[in-house]
């Protein structure tokens, strides 16, 4: 029988799977996935901080925040045309989908049509388009997809009772309100969280319980392994077991059957057994690119090498086969080419 698609997921429930033996919650979590989507594709995006650092918000975990002491400089709105660019690489190294991050608490009115311009330039050259800039108000929410935005990352980042201990600047509450004016937009959602910030697993089932219990479930869900940056509160925290982030995915992948599970920052310092072990477990999406926003990402050769290794693919521009107007993915024409060069999409470019 398919898995439901529920939104009324209680903690213990979810404890009840992070409980269970390791090969148990695989075979369940593999099981899920494969009712959704096939577990030899892996959607590839890549990211390009577009603004970096001076943020004034105090996100414990962040290398951007303007008042921790951690080396990143702050710069100013790129322009449009290096963003293409930077596009343009990331489509030719096989990426599909192209995220442009800011350190911003929120944007500003006037940065809006620059961040317009990027996403019509980006669509233009045929990727998916997502955007990460903080806060939105639902006209500038509005504003972005008139432009062409596909996704919006924003992050509940933790359990709603763990948040106050690393974040003071802004409440979970502004986070679900922006969720919902992304979503009144019209636009698709990417949100996540971090893990390895000190949280009990308990407080690891409340962020993939707050996640899944959204009025939709996001399309894309990030979980992020907590980069520790030098400077940052969050830097010396204990590390998390690596089996323990197996089992955070393989909970999202059974709570949230039909979204793409990324498994997100932290890739650079995880062993190939450990990445195989999150595909395994149900995580069918990367960020692509030897950068993340401000941190290392596994260069290009070395992720082409373990997709090799472990047979699996890039999966299909789905943007592209909708609007040829063929079914998604299976069987529809590859863009991405993790492999090889990148074939041209000819839909757009
Ligand atoms: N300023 C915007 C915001 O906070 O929504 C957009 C950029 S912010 C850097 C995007 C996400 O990156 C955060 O929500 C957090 O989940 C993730 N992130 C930031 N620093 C990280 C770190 N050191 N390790 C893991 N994930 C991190
Ligand atoms: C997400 O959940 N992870 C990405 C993306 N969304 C924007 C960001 C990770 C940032 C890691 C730290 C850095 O590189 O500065
Ligand atoms: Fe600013 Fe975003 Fe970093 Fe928080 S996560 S400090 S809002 S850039």
């Amino acid at each position: 029988m398919p898995s439901e698609i529920r939104h009324d997921w209680r903690r213990e429930e979810l404890l009840a799977l992070f409980d269970l033996p390791l090969p148990e919650l695989l075979f369940r979590a593999a099981s899920v996935h494969r009712e959704h989507f096939d577990p030899a594709e892996v959607q590839v995006s890549t990211l390009l901080s577009v603004k970096t650092g001076g943020c004034p918000e105090d996100c414990g975990y962040c290398p951007q925040a303007q008042r921790y002491h951690t080396g990143v400089d702050a710069t100013k709105l790129m322009d449009t045309d290096e963003v293409l660019e930077k596009a343009r690489q990331a489509k030719a190294a096989g990426a599909s989908r192209f995220c442009m991050g800011a350190a911003w608490r929120s944007p500003k009115d006037r940065d809006i049509p620059k961040v317009a311009a990027m996403i019509a330039g980006v669509k233009a050259l045929g990727l998916e388009t997502c955007a990460t800039l903080g806060m939105l108000t639902p006209p500038q929410a509005r504003a972005l997809r008139e432009a062409g935005l596909d996704y919006y990352n924003h992050n509940l980042d933790t359990a709603p009772e763990f948040y106050g201990d690393i974040i003071h600047t802004r409440q979970y509450q502004d986070r679900l309100d922006t969720l919902g004016h992304v979503r009144e937009a019209g636009l698709k959602t990417c949100c996540g969280g971090i893990v390895g910030m000190g949280e009990t697993r308990e407080q690891r089932a409340g962020l993939l319980q707050a996640l899944a219990n959204l009025p939709a479930h996001p399309d894309s869900v990030p979980i992020n392994r907590l980069v520790q940056v030098p400077g940052t509160p969050l830097a010396g925290t204990a590390e998390l077991d690596p089996f323990e982030f197996v089992r955070t995915i393989a909970v999202a992948r059974i709570a949230m059957p039909r979204s793409m599970v990324r498994l997100s920052a932290g890739r650079e310092a995880m062993s190939d057994e450990l990445q195989a072990l999150c595909f395994a477990a149900g995580a069918n999406s990367i960020f692509y690119g030897e950068k993340l926003l401000t941190t290392g990402n596994p260069d290009v050769e070395r992720d082409q090498a373990l997709f090799a290794r472990l047979g699996l693919r890039p999966m299909p521009l789905a943007q592209c086969d909708d609007r040829h107007g063929k079914s998604t993915v299976a069987g529809g024409t590859v863009h991405a080419d993790i492999t090889g060069p990148a074939p041209a999409c000819g839909c757009a470019a």
